[in-house]
């Protein structure tokens, strides 16, 4: 009998996640109360999505008794942690959790687990794309917008299971051990939700300190706030570099365990098993460098689950990325569109201009700022854009910040800055939505953000 049955267990936010654990309580036989500051027509995705159960709905707000009389709360990866109600269960000892530990608990299959400021959702993509090149079964959940627990609820079978962690997530976590950790990077973001760059760090090294001796635990060597936790790491360690190890030299050379990058040759060298092993990467369909991080992270991940090279090098060949990362929407009269509405931080902004290094950049930047500093853009805003081009609100502070280095303008609607953008480009200029910010101030995720992009795009 579920350990569930008969609890009192409350819900709080019944967006993706939420639906998702209720689905899963409501199978366990719990008595399930849902809680949204949302009212119920507003969430008419969710309550759909769990019309057939038996739910108490508690909507347009939250009720403090009702977090201090449940047996369990289960919290949505978005709801803030200081949530007034939730500190008040705190206190009166309530057990909380989370999604993904309700199903790491449940889970039988390997775990691999990927987070990182940037480039979670490749890699995540990568990994389940060589599982299935190999013909083993891999699910594929969790930030990317798949919530992991439907795997459980539906009694799904794979050989392993991948999910993307962002720090949300991670932050309520308590029973996960990966077998793979994989930390693409680590740069400023979020900053509207941790008081500083330490809180978030310690946020992402919450998974580091859940791996043990068994773990496999992937860094990268480049990012150095990653490559920090080597220190920290109990798990076995797996490196991955754009440099050659033995240039880097000394005890990192030695013992190389990883994969690293070669420009000249294109190549992917791994020594991930016992041997050497190369993978060809002159087909990579996948733009920029941080793209080749993101794909020597999958390799090893994959490699080190018992994926083929055979496998790995033919989805190398012909992956063709993710929607919303550095997408090519379509060329008209020369210029190339690209949607990178998933660039919600600064750094993801850096990765996707550095990406292109020849094209003049006609930059769309913009939409709700989640407390960050844009400056770091400046020079390669000098070096690549040809035209600044801001919206949403943030566009006056991401003026100041960066404004001088290109012609800028800063426009009253998303239609207006996409149509300003072609009217102002010329046969060879790429215009790059690379918003820099969160969707929700004008959208209710990037996704819808990203997609209105490419309907207006197609519609010029
Ligand atoms: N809500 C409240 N009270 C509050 C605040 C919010 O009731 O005080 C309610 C909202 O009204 C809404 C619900 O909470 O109805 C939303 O919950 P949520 O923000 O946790 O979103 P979900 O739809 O459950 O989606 C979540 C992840 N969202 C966030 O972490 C913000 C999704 O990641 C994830 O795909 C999904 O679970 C399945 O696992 C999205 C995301 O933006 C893609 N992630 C951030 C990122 O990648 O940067 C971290």
């Amino acid at each position: 009998m579920s350990k569930y049955k008969g609890k009192k267990v409350l819900i709080v936010g019944f967006g993706l996640s939420g639906a998702a654990v209720a689905r899963y309580m409501a199978k366990q036989g719990a008595k399930v109360t849902v809680t949204d500051m949302k009212q119920k027509t507003d969430l008419t995705e969710s309550v759909n999505a769990c019309a057939e159960l038996k739910i108490e709905y508690e909507l347009g707000g939250h009720n403090e008794k009702t977090f201090t009389s449940a047996e369990l709360i289960v919290v949505s990866p978005g709801i803030p942690p200081n949530l007034k109600p939730l500190q008040l269960a705190r206190e009166a000892n309530i057990p909380i959790s989370c999604e993904i530990d309700l199903a790491a608990a449940a889970l039988k299959e390997p775990l691999i687990a990927v987070t990182g400021t940037n480039g979670k959702t490749t890699t995540t993509t990568l990994i389940g794309e060589m599982f299935k090149a190999d013909e083993k079964p891999c699910y594929v959940g969790g930030n990317i917008g798949k919530p992991l627990l439907d795997y459980v609820t539906e009694a799904q079978k794979a050989d392993v299971v991948c999910a993307e962690l962002s720090s949300f997530q991670i932050d309520l976590c308590q029973r996960v051990v990966p077998a793979v950790a994989v930390f693409t990077n680590l740069e400023e973001d979020h900053l509207d939700r941790y008081p500083d760059m330490v809180a978030y760090t310690e946020s992402k090294k919450r998974l580091l300190k859940a791996c043990d001796k068994n773990s496999y635990v992937v860094l990268n060597f480049d990012n150095p706030n990653i490559a920090k936790f080597a220190q920290e790491n109990q798990g076995k360690l797996i490196w991955f570099t754009k440099r050659n190890p033995m240039e880097i030299g000394g005890e990192f050379a030695e013992n190389f365990f990883g994969c690293y990058y070669s420009a000249a040759k294109k190549q992917v060298i791994a020594k991930v098993t016992g041997k050497e092993e190369v993978y060809d990467v002159s087909q990579l369909r996948i733009f920029g460098d941080h793209n080749k991080e993101n794909l020597m992270a999958a390799i090893c991940a994959a490699r080190v689950m018992g994926v083929s090279p055979k496998a790995i090098q033919s989805v190398i060949n012909t992956f063709k990325g993710v929607a919303h990362r550095l997408e090519f929407v379509r060329r008209k009269d020369g210029v190339y569109f690209f949607n990178d509405s998933k660039g919600t931080n600064v750094m993801s902004v850096q990765k996707s201009l550095a990406a292109f290094s020849s094209n003049p950049i006609i930059l769309i930047a913009g939409g709700k700022d989640k407390n960050m500093d844009f400056t770091p853009l400046v020079s390669l805003v000098q070096q690549r854009c040809k035209i600044l081009i801001l919206l949403g609100e943030a566009k006056e502070k991401i003026n100041r910040a960066i404004g001088d280095f290109a012609e800028t303008y800063l426009v009253g609607t998303f239609e207006e800055g996409i149509l300003l953008a072609y009217q102002k480009s010329r046969s060879g200029d790429i215009i790059l939505l690379s918003p820099g910010c969160a969707s929700y101030d004008m959208f209710r995720n990037y996704e819808e953000r990203g997609d209105y992009f490419k309907k207006l795009v197609n519609q010029l």
